[in-house]
């Protein structure tokens, strides 16, 4: 399965869920004020953010004017425009360098896919021709060190850990002596999601960031936010405390396979400055996909037609009306010829019949003729001849 029909299959919910339920409320309408609500509500609950739908429907009025917009089919048009534009059209890449290490740090409340994302993020990057170690800075949790250790089994790659309860700090630390003397290329460092509380999360996190500083200057090349989409609001609100707070440059959305809320990336998009790097679209190791704006709109409105589509799809079916109409037309022509074939043929065989019976008893009434010609004959001879004249 290429690409495209993957990440086509994976926001089959999202389509689902969300764009068909506005191109719905698209059909049959006259471009209205109750129309603008109703789209404003759904792209609302599309998760796209209540700043987002607002602008759009601004947006979109302002093409009903400019582009004299009649029929709400229209303005379904000029909103998939309208958003594609929200979204550009680059593919994300991860800022790296060739000449030093890199490292990643995966931030992100618990729950939403940080150690999973490492594990395919580094089978992603070592498919590329990376030399990748992990290093296990979520101490917090009994099972996160043994959780990246089954990803890096799986990968092919090293985990630097220690037990649990110690000082992340002093794991990145580790970690990065390793990365250097293993000479790896991309070190990715995964993190608690959960602590006493934020502000305990947030101090962890800028001492790990401190440590990188010093003992690998100029190495911390991406800080990736990891937001769960099946949480809609709720991911572009932690998109808010964790850009604010830990220097975020960009994010990892997951588990966009499992959701409705697709629609959150448009939002991410949209009112922050970040941009969503890789998408999760399962837990599979190949899950995992550098985020290509234009193939996500496009895999997102997959199967939906413009309404330019929908006059050509309709002319389409007029001509192949047409054409059956042409054919029977043609079918019942070709049987009234038969059936006029046959009916002629039928009356001059009738005919032949008719002559031949006609012959037979012309033929008949000669014999009848020259039988009594004969009889006559005969009778002339016998009168003349008994008693005849001498
Ligand atoms: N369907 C789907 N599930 C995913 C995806 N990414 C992660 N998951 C699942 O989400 C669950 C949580 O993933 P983890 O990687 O453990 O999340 P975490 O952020 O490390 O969680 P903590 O370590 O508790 O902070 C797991 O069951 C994963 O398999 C995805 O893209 N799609
Ligand atoms: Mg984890």
């Amino acid at each position: 399965m290429g690409l495209f029909s993957k990440l086509t299959d994976s926001l089959s919910k999202t389509r689902k869920g969300f764009v068909e339920k506005i191109f719905d409320a698209f059909t049959g309408k006259e471009i209205d004020d109750d129309l603008y609500d109703e789209l404003e509500e759904l792209l609302i609950q599309g998760d796209v953010g209540v700043n987002t739908a607002v602008d759009l429907v601004e947006r979109l009025r302002e093409r009903e004017k400019t582009d004299k917009l009649k029929y709400a089919e229209q303005l379904r048009d000029a909103l998939v425009d309208e958003i594609a534009k929200i979204m550009g059209d680059e593919v994300a890449t991860l800022d790296l360098s060739d000449d030093t290490l890199n490292i990643i740090l995966m931030v992100g409340v618990n729950g939403v896919g940080k150690t999973t994302s490492i594990g395919k993020l580094a089978y992603l990057l070592k498919q590329q021709g990376h030399k990748v170690i992990l290093g296990a800075g979520d101490t917090f949790r009994a099972a996160a060190a043994e959780q990246l250790k089954v990803w890096g089994d799986r990968v092919g790659c090293d985990v630097i850990s220690h037990q649990e309860g110690a000082d992340p700090a002093a794991v990145v630390f580790d970690a990065i002596a390793a990365a250097k003397s293993r000479k790896c290329d991309v070190l990715i460092v995964d993190t608690a999601g959960r602590l006493q509380n934020k502000s305990n999360l947030m101090n962890e996190l800028s001492k790990m960031r401190k440590v990188i500083d010093r003992e690998a200057p100029g190495c911390l090349k991406e800080v990736l936010l990891v937001l769960d989409a099946t949480t809609g609001q709720n991911a572009i609100s932690q998109a808010k405390i964790f850009g604010d707070a830990t220097g975020v440059t960009g994010v990892i959305l997951t588990k966009l396979d499992g959701t409705a809320k697709g629609g959150v990336v448009i939002g991410i998009r949209s009112e922050f400055d970040l941009p969503v790097k890789l998408i999760g679209t399962g837990e599979a190791i190949d899950n995992l996909e550098y985020f290509d704006a234009k193939a996500f709109g496009e895999a997102l409105f997959a199967g939906e037609d413009s309404l330019k589509d929908k006059v050509e799809d309709a002319v389409d079916e007029i001509r192949a009306e047409l054409a059956d109409v042409i054919e029977d037309v043609q079918e019942d022509l070709e049987t009234l010829q038969a059936d006029i074939t046959e009916e002629v043929q039928d009356t001059l065989e009738d005919l032949q019949d008719t002559l031949e019976e006609v012959q037979e008893k012309a033929e008949e009434a000669q014999e009848k003729v020259e039988e009594k010609v004969d009889e006559a004959k005969k009778r002339k001879k016998g009168f003349f001849g008994w008693g005849g004249r001498k």
